[in-house]
Formats: C-alpha cells, sequence, structure tokens
C-alpha cells in the first residue's frame, strides 16, 4: 500500500483490548466518516443529517445489508482538523461482548473503511502536524507505564517538557552556527569574545545530551525492573525468603540442600519501585547433574542482576570461591544473614566483623529470619537505598524515552564535538558550519520535524492496532 493511499483510506479498528468487558471502543478516522456513520447508526433522538461535533448520541447499530439490529450503543462523531488524527473521526461505544464488538467492525469494513495497521491513528496524528514523533512516542509509553516513575516521565515527554530541553539545546547550536558564519562572513571584523562564548555553549549543550542520554539508562531500568537476585550455599533460606517478600508460598522450601533446581522469577514493588526477584539454586560443588545445571543458571542470573542477595545461615557462616568471585564481579552485593531466630550462642558483632573485615563485603548486613519476618523492614529499606543510588540521569523526570531518541542525541553529541575540535584547531569555518548543521538535523529528528518513511513504520509497529 503507497504511503498517499494510506492517506485517503478510512481506516477504523477495535481501540479496546479484546475479550469481554462493560464498553468495547471502535474507532474510524478518514474522509468517509460520516457517511459510514449515516449508514450504520440510528439514533434515538434526531437524525443524523445536522450531527454535531463531538457530542454523544445514544442509538441503534444496524447491518445495513440485512437490516437486522445489532446491538445498542454510544457513539461520537469528531470534525477534521480537531481531532485526534486531524481528520474526521467516529468512535462507537457498543456493549462490551466480542462478537457484537466484531459484527459492528465488520458493517463498517463493508461500508466502505479499511483495517488500520497498527498505531494508524497515531502516525496519521503525527503525519498531520497534530503531534510531534517525541509526543507519539509518549502516547505508546504511557500504554506501557508500569510505574509512578515511568508514567510521570512519560507524561513529561507528552506535555512537551522533553521537546523544551531540545530545542534549548538547538538554540544553543544555532548561537554557535550563528557566531560562525558572522565569522565567515565578515573576516576582518573583530568580534568580542566570540571564541569564548562558542566553546562555552558547545560545552553547555553537551552536557544537556550527555544528561538526557544518561536519563535513558535510568528510564530503562525503571520500565524493566531493577533486578534483585537471592544467592547463597544450599540449605541457607533462600527460597524461604522469597516466599516472604512475595507473601505467598511462590518456592519450595525444605530442609533438603539443592531443593531449588532451576530459577524463580517474581515481581514486586519496594515502594513504587518496580522489581524482579529472582530465587536462584544453592551454590555448591555437586555431583548431581540436574543441580550442577542450576546452579549454572545461578552464575547467570548473578552476573546480569543489579543487585545480588548473598544469604548466610547465622550459624553457620562459611565463605567460598565463588563468594570471592561475586564480591570481586558485582558491585551491589548485601550480606543477608538469616535465620536471627535459632541464633544461640553468637555475638551479632562477631558476625557483622567476619561478613565485613574476613568477607569484605562493602555493604552492611542485614540480620533477617525468614520464619518471623524480623529484618524484613530493615532488608528492603537497604536495597531501596541501592536502586535510588544507581538512578542516575536526569533529576526533574524530564528525558528521553526510546533507543531511537537516544542514538540520535548521540549522533548529534558527535557532529558537536568535531565541531568544537575543528573550531579549535582554526579549521575552515566552513567545516564547522557543517557539522553544527548535521547536529541540528538529528535535533530536529528527534522531535520529527524532518524523518523518513522507514523510521515511521518502526516506529508505529509497535503501537497496537487502534491506537
Ligand atoms: N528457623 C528458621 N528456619 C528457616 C528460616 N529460613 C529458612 N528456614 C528453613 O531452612 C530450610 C531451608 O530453607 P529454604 O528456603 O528451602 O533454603 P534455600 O536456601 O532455598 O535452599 P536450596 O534451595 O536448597 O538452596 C527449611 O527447612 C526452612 O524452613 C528462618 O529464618 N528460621
Ligand atoms: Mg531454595
Amino acid at each position: 500500500m503507497s504511503f498517499l493511499k494510506n492517506e485517503i483510506d478510512t481506516i477504523c479498528a477495535i481501540s479496546s483490548p479484546s475479550g469481554e468487558g462493560a464498553i468495547s471502543i471502535i474507532r474510524a478516522s478518514g474522509a468517509d466518516c460520516l457517511h459510514i456513520l449515516k449508514k450504520i447508526f440510528r439514533p434515538y433522538r434526531k437524525d443524523l443529517s445536522d450531527i454535531k461535533s463531538r457530542f454523544l448520541y445514544i442509538g441503534r447499530i444496524f447491518d445495513f445489508q440485512t437490516e437486522s439490529f445489532v446491538d445498542e450503543a454510544a457513539c461520537v462523531f469528531i470534525k477534521g482538523p480537531n481531532s485526534y488524527t486531524g481528520e474526521d473521526m467516529f468512535e462507537i461505544y457498543p456493549h462490551g461482548g466480542v462478537f457484537n464488538t466484531k459484527y459492528i467492525l465488520e458493517i463498517i469494513l463493508k461500508s466502505g473503511a479499511r483495517l488500520a495497521y497498527n498505531g494508524e491513528f497515531t502516525k496519521r496524528a503525527y503525519l498531520n502536524n497534530k503531534i510531534s514523533l517525541v509526543k507519539a512516542e509518549a502516547i505508546l509509553e504511557i500504554i506501557k507505564a508500569n510505574s509512578l516513575k515511568t508514567l510521570v516521565i512519560a507524561n513529561n515527554e507528552l506535555s512537551g517538557l522533553l521537546e523544551k530541553k531540545i530545542e534549548k539545546i538547538k538554540e544553543d547550536y544555532l548561537y554557535m552556527l550563528a557566531s560562525v558564519e558572522a565569522l565567515i562572513d565578515f573576516p576582518e571584523e573583530e568580534f568580542e569574545n566570540i571564541n569564548a562564548d562558542f566553546l562555552k555553549k558547545a560545552e553547555e549543550s553537551a552536557e544537556l545530551i550527555l544528561e538526557l542520554i544518561e536519563s535513558y539508562e535510568n528510564y530503562e531500568l525503571n520500565k524493566r525492573g531493577f533486578s534483585i537476585v537471592i544467592a547463597g550455599q544450599p540449605n541457607v533460606g533462600k527460597s524461604s525468603i522469597l516466599n516472604k517478600l512475595l507473601d505467598k508460598n511462590r518456592a519450595i522450601v525444605s530442609d533438603i540442600p539443592g531443593t531449588t533446581r532451576d530459577y524463580i522469577e517474581e515481581n514486586l514493588f519496594l515502594s513504587n519501585k518496580p522489581v524482579k526477584i529472582i530465587d536462584t539454586a544453592g551454590l555448591r560443588e555437586t555431583e548431581n547433574e540436574i543441580e550442577y545445571e542450576g546452579i549454572k543458571v545461578s552464575y547467570s542470573q548473578i552476573k546480569n542482576a543489579d543487585a545480588v542477595l548473598y544469604v548466610f545461615d547465622v550459624n553457620d557462616l562459611t565463605e567460598n570461591e565463588i563468594l570471592k568471585e561475586i564480591l570481586e564481579e558485582k558491585e551491589n552485593v548485601v550480606p543477608v544473614v538469616n535465620k536471627l531466630d535459632t541464633l544461640v550462642v553468637k555475638n551479632l558483632k562477631t558476625v557483622e566483623n567476619k561478613i565485613i573485615k574476613e568477607f569484605k563485603f562493602t555493604n552492611n548486613p542485614v540480620f533477617i529470619s525468614a520464619k518471623t519476618g524480623e529484618g524484613f523492614e530493615s532488608m528492603k529499606t537497604a536495597l531501596y537505598d541501592i536502586i535510588i543510588k544507581s538512578e542516575s540521569g536526569v533529576k526533574d523526570d524530564v528525558g528521553i524515552t526510546t533507543i531511537r531518541q537516544k542514538n540520535l542525541l548521540l549522533k548529534s553529541l558527535n557532529f558537536l564535538e568535531r565541531a568544537k575540535e575543528k573550531f579549535k584547531e582554526g579549521s575552515p569555518l566552513e567545516l564547522v558550519s557543517i557539522d553544527l548543521r548535521d547536529g541540528i538535523k538529528s535535533l530536529d529528528e528527534i522531535i520529527g520535524s524532518v524523518t523518513n518513511e522507514d523510521v515511521l513504520d518502526v516506529l508505529f509497529k509497535e503501537f497496537c492496532i487502534g491506537k
């Protein structure tokens, strides 16, 4: 299908998720909307000859081929260009059944519309200059948001705050460009401080760009959830800790060492932070093939984790080569001393000393009992502090949310650095100007004022049909 044809067609789709619900939503966009609506919908009051835009009408949907009554529904017509897509649109809200909703969609298709591609409504909104590319991406991120943090960042993007930051960087580039062009056009003139100004602006812009690039890691981390692996020797109570954190018997617990063989992954919130918590097979030398496979998986889980809870039995503190390796390779390893309820003789200070001085943990131990729940709040606080510490990037929750944006920022930064180097070296100023212009182009591509069809295809494919 050609690019132009897409714009002419009237498109429709079911916009609500599939399955039974209270109501469904069917959307259409394009020049034929009013014509189609008149064909299939009969309001109880008035007719549709003088339909008002953005008014809710209640009436009945008919199959115009068989004249059969299909469903009672509410319906709204939105006249373009003041609609989501910028075109004429309608939305029908029938009862939330699977069959009736699909039937209504069929009737609309028979009336001349075609099924929308993924994200085609939003793509049209972008092509009709209703929203920027960054805002289109924000809409997708809002739909996928899994925590307050990701929602706030996506909302800041939608409300234009990210674009403002990018515009600010662009202004600085334009200032540098103007300085360079002034030097090119009037080489004999003496401009005061122009060199210092240029370099200062270049540094400030680079800083802003780097901050935005860093914000992506932070957003990603929030999106996928900070991953915490529970590791340690067999029988120390790892699975019991997982169960207590989840408040349900998710993992099998037994007094036989080597009970957990495969890893178990669950999601939970630590305060407002979504985290992935992973219970693993106990680490030890073994002849048992299945257990050995499980331990190999434990290693790879530990390797990929953002933090490790390394669990000890309070009555049996032992170290081994595996622990040494973990401590060498991982930054966030929290020693967790479990089974506090069974402590008989030992002084906790001795335990703490052993962990810090002998085993060389950099984090203080937390003492817990998975049986009674004692110490769990301290353990959660220790983890929360680690999450907060590892978060970087912008503090005002205005940052980037996609790899596309990140790559374009990197590209722009590259051009900026080149322009700066050339300026410093005294290369021909025309070359500096070219780099700056390329840098600006990359910034424009982020917002979407310049782009190409391939980029749009990739981007909108991620949306669901009907958005
Ligand atoms: N008294 C007491 N017993 C505990 C505590 N935590 C775990 N246990 C017991 O210790 C034994 C081992 O617990 P698990 O949670 O299966 O230990 P694990 O570390 O997952 O063991 P593997 O899966 O074999 O590596 C079980 O009998 C638990 O009931 C605790 O805090 N206090
Ligand atoms: Mg276990």
